[in-house]
């Protein structure tokens, strides 16, 4: 092959991902009413990803149980490594040290986007937090998680907080509702 056709399998992946995605949040903004209602749903297909996602990254790390919230950050990044190929930075702990912000310079769900002004509401990556709450529920850690920056609303970095509730006892995942 030559120089010129060659091409880099995980800019090809990474871009994969950003239509699929793309396309997805595009057919979910035509069919649901607001803007609010696709946020929701949004959050709620990545926490059906969430709880399955982790069982494939235990199995694929090897991890074993998480000895504090720190110990979870780190693991949490590993999967944005292992699943999104990127590495946000971990800042912003709260006093109590039950809260942290996953910061990413770049992002591969939002490349190539840009909301119009009539979609500012659009919390374009909240299936991230779906899966962050998701897949934490699974190893019993109720946690909230919400978009703080978005670079598609012209901030420079994408901010996802992620606050500790509390520990589940042994409590089934609330399910796919
Ligand atoms: C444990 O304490 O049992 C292990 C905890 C492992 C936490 C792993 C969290 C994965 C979060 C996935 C986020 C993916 C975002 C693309």
């Amino acid at each position: 092959m030559s120089r010129s056709t060659r091409f880099d399998t995980k800019k090809v992946n990474s871009e994969l991902v950003t239509l699929t995605y793309g396309t997805l949040v595009a057919q979910m903004v035509k069919d649901l009413d607001t803007a609010e209602d696709v946020n929701k749903q949004l959050e709620r297909i990545g926490y059906n990803m969430g709880i399955r996602l982790i069982e494939d990254f235990l199995s694929r790390t090897g991890t074993g149980r998480c000895l504090d919230l720190k110990d979870t950050a780190d693991k949490i990044l590993s999967a944005f490594r292992l699943y999104l190929g990127v590495q946000p930075n971990v800042v912003n702990w709260s006093g109590a040290g039950d809260e942290f912000s996953l910061i990413l310079e770049s992002n591969p769900l939002t490349e190539l986007v840009e909301l119009p002004d009539e979609l500012k509401q659009l919390k374009y990556c909240n299936m991230i937090c779906g899966v962050i709450r998701g897949a934490l529920e699974m190893v019993q850690l109720d946690v909230q998680s919400w978009i703080v920056q978005d670079q598609l609303k012209g901030d420079q970095n994408t901010e996802i907080r992620v606050k500790f509730i509390r520990r589940l006892e042994d409590a089934m995942p609330a399910g796919e509702d």
